[in-house]
């Protein structure tokens, strides 16, 4: 029998940081009104598309984004993450991500640059392969493809 979907290429992490999880009612005229559970099913489905599985986890605490990324060296062939306010501030997402040296894409929801100065910069974005900013939630796609196209 043929198969119905693309070979299997291993799993992305789909990593969401403090206050996604309020996605749909959390400024919907920055955020847009789609959900979390929306995000991740459109990123699952761009995933197996492309012929990953996806794992997504959202979290509100740092330390627990931090252990997903180190559980993802040896389970996962690719990260994509957006940190929320973290991304902001953390120096410890920017050496998790450095240490377990998987291809990373930075994803905002937003233009942040569009934003207030303090979201301007990123300790992420020099250790990610690509940076997408103010796509919406189309930039969780956005980042599917550029991992399928980087793991080859
Ligand atoms: C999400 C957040 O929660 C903010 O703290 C960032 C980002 C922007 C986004 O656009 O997805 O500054």
């Amino acid at each position: 029998m043929t198969p119905s979907t693309a070979p299997h290429r291993g799993a992305l992490l789909i990593l969401n940081g403090p206050n996604l999880n309020l996605l749909g009612t959390r400024e919907p005229g920055i955020y847009g009104t789609a959900t979390l559970a929306d995000v991740e099913q459109l990123t699952e489905a761009a995933a197996e598309t492309a012929g990953f599985t996806a794992t997504c986890l959202q979290s509100n605490h740092e330390g627990a984004l931090v252990d997903a990324i180190h559980a993802a060296r040896g389970t996962a062939v690719g990260i994509i993450i957006n940190a929320g306010a973290y991304t902001h501030t953390s120096v410890a997402l920017r050496d998790a991500i450095a240490a377990v040296e998987l291809p990373a894409v930075e994803v905002h929801i937003s233009n942040v640059h569009q934003r207030e100065e303090f979201r301007h910069h990123s300790y992420l974005s020099a250790v990610c392969q690509t940076v997408i900013v103010g796509a919406g939630i189309h930039g969780y796609e956005l980042a599917v493809s550029a991992l399928d196209k980087s793991l080859g």
